[in-house]
């Protein structure tokens, strides 16, 4: 059931896109409507990622698309925002698969890899031929990374990794995670290693009884003394920033992931509101508290386009400050979890349903809202920023 999907645009957004642009958002608005809408409840319920996707999203370029050559697409960071904002369209957990791909594993490979490392990797996770995972989080160091315990020592021409993982997405599909550890004859410096994940010591246990991104992979990794030879230490990674530069990348793409969520949930409750009726026999969207529940959500929406249109131009600029990313981030987020509260209220009991997309993109933003720095993160980032004292 659910509605088909309208463009959501109040304040004429789309002509302050170009033709390109338009172009890249839709084409993914085409393949998730042909491919992913049709799909993903059923996913979402029985708790299965749709591998099967992987290969048309390769070749419409969506795995590091703004990355020039290496079989990358290079669109801009205007146009892969778009595409992840279609891609949450249909589900956030689906747009994480492309984020940790895109931003997580090709990302970091591309800014401190090797040539070599590039070349070997970067074209077959571009062409969906390899999957990859992030390992950054541990069960003990959540918010607070720099607290990781997981080691690498070195040991003639190899590294041995140590420790825990914990909540790492497309960890038990991945052929190769980037591991962040500290390396213990540099002072516990933290460094990204690639690990492939059939070396012996690896494993990767799946996360049941998820409520929220059932159709994404989510992973505990252990590695116990797994060797890895040095040239897979990623040579220009160091330091806490190196990953905290991957985590800029991806809360991008969420800022702009979050506004698909955000629409989907507006549209359908605009079109249940018109055609639903109660009362004098007119339809809810007559009734001026339904109303204004709807212009708050188009109001947040197109405020939300605004900000995170603006950050993909500083990002094409080369201007961008992590600052602005936590704002379009925490902002954006937060709008379309409230977005998504208020249209499953107008849909009354059927609201709660899988029937529409509502209730699955609610519980989805719950893990959107923790992961990549928490809501509360952000903002103690924002004021580290604006008073200069951290308050963590
Ligand atoms: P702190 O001392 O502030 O910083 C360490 C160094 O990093 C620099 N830095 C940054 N550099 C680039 N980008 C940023 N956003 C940066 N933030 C800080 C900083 O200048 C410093 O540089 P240097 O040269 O002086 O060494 O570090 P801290 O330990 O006090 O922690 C800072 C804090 C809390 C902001 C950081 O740890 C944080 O962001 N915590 C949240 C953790 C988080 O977001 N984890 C995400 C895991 S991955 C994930 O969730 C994937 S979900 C799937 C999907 O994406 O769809
Ligand atoms: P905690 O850090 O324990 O925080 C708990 C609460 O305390 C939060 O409300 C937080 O805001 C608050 N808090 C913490 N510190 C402070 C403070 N100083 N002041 C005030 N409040 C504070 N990680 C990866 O590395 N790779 C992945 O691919 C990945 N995928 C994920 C997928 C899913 C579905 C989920 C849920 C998580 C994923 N994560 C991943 C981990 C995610 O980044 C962390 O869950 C997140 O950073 C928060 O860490 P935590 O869960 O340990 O919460």
């Amino acid at each position: 059931m659910g509605f088909p999907f309208h463009n959501v645009d109040l304040i004429r957004f789309d002509s302050l896109l170009s033709e390109d642009e338009k172009l890249v958002r839709n084409t993914a608005r085409q393949f998730v409507d042909d491919n992913l809408i049709p799909i993903i409840e059923d996913c979402f319920r029985e708790g299965r990622f749709p591998r099967e996707l992987v290969p048309q999203m390769a070749e419409l370029g969506f795995f590091g698309a703004n990355i020039e050559d290496y079989g990358c697409a290079g669109m801009s960071n205007v146009e892969y925002g778009l595409v992840m904002q279609e891609l949450e369209r249909g589900d956030s957990g689906f747009r994480s698969f492309v984020s940790v791909q895109s931003a997580l594993v090709m990302y970091p490979i591309h800014t401190f890899g090797s040539d070599e490392q590039k070349n070997k990797w970067l074209p077959e996770l571009a062409a969906g031929r390899k999957l990859g995972c992030f390992g950054l989080t541990e069960p003990g160091f959540g918010s607070n990374p720099g607290g990781m315990t997981t080691r690498a020592t070195k040991d003639g021409d190899s590294y041995i990794l140590t420790g825990e993982k914990m909540w790492i997405t497309s960890g038990t599909i991945a052929d190769v995670a980037i591991i962040w550890a500290k390396v213990t004859e540099e002072d516990d410096r933290v460094r990204g290693f690639l690990v492939e994940t059939d070396r012996p010591g690896f494993r990767a246990d799946e996360v049941h009884g998820k409520w929220s991104l059932r159709a994404s992979v989510t992973a505990g990794l252990s590695l116990q003394e797994v060797r890895v030879p040095a040239a897979n230490l990623l040579p220009g990674s160091g330091g806490l920033k190196s990953p905290l530069m991957c985590l800029n990348q991806a809360r991008y793409g969420i800022s702009w992931g979050a506004i698909g969520a955000a629409m989907a949930c507006y549209d359908t409750a605009l079109q249940y509101a018109k055609m639903r009726k109660q009362f004098r026999n007119e339809p809810i969207a007559s009734h001026q508290i339904i109303q204004e529940r709807l212009v708050w959500m188009i109001s947040e929406i197109s405020k939300a386009q605004l900000l995170s249109l603006h950050a993909g131009r500083l990002k094409d600029q080369g201007q961008l400050g992590h600052e602005v990313i936590s704002l379009a981030k925490r902002n954006n987020v937060w709008m379309a979890l409230e977005t998504a509260r208020s249209a499953r209220q107008i849909l009354g009991g059927n609201g709660i349903t899988e029937d529409y997309p509502i209730m699955r993109h609610m519980m989805n933003l719950e893990s959107v809202v923790t992961y990549e720095g928490t809501h509360d993160i952000h903002a103690l980032i924002l004021g580290q920023h604006i008073t200069g004292i951290p308050a963590f």
